[in-house]
């Protein structure tokens, strides 16, 4: 069932322990989000637990809270509800399994499978990071440090740097707000996009197959399962 942002917060003030995950293989808008909703709920003296069923990117190492991220390893995990964020339901590894809490989901891909008990859905949100921002002043809480660097990077990260088409007047008022609360955007970034030595080499190989088809209309290169693996920066 889809619900409105206001119904969604008022499903959270309502309850007193909750369970936040995010997709598998997750980037900085999953544990971003994650993240930031954890802290503005624990200011509401909730209790947060988040679990990702996957290991964590090392370059999210830089996030506050990162390290009471957890995979789920117990069978059981009680909760008032499971809120899965940025992804469907079928994205979250044994969470759903483990948590048997009715689901509000949180998502900003068109793509949605509105499988969850209550859904928000906003296709037209540059991440689901620019929700939880709105999602804050519906809960009634301001935005400490904290809670504005998981939010921006997730903005950050899925928006490029508010470069890609997503990028609205809205997306950067909610950026130009986080850096207000003192989020140090050059340390977002350069946690991101610093490369290890072993990958930029892995890239250099890359581009040296480059190949032009079509009378040089279309250029594609050759990636084999090594390669690929050399060129992965999540882990
Ligand atoms: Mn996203």
């Amino acid at each position: 069932m889809n619900i409105s942002l206001k119904e969604t917060a008022d499903k959270l003030l309502a309850a007193r322990r909750l369970v936040l995950t995010a997709h598998v293989n997750p980037d900085g808008d999953a544990i971003g989000s994650c993240l930031g909703l954890k802290f503005m709920l624990e200011k509401l003296g909730k209790q947060v637990q988040v679990l990702i069923d996957d290991d964590l990117p090392k370059f999210l190492r830089i996030l506050p809270g990162i390290d009471t991220i957890e995979k789920p390893e117990k069978d059981c995990y009680e909760a008032d509800y499971l809120v899965i964020l940025d992804a469907s339901l079928d994205r979250v590894g044994s969470v759903t399994e483990k948590c048997k809490a009715p689901i509000i989901n949180i998502d900003h891909h068109g793509t949605n499978d509105h499988k969850a008990d209550l859904l928000y859905l906003d296709a037209k949100s540059a991440a689901t990071a620019e929700i939880i921002y709105e999602l804050g002043k519906e809960l009634g809480v301001e935005f400490d440090i904290n809670s504005a660097t998981a939010i921006y990077t997730g903005l950050a990260t899925d928006s490029g740097y508010f470069r890609y088409s997503n990028t609205t007047p809205h997306t950067m008022r909610a950026a130009a707000e986080l850096l207000e609360c003192g989020v140090r955007p050059e340390k977002v970034s350069e946690a991101i996009e610093t490369k290890d030595y072993a990958v930029v080499q892995g890239m250099a190989r890359a581009l040296q197959t480059v190949e032009l088809h079509a009378d040089g209309r279309v250029a594609g290169l050759f990636l084999n399962h090594e390669l690929t693996e050399s060129l992965d920066t999540g882990h």
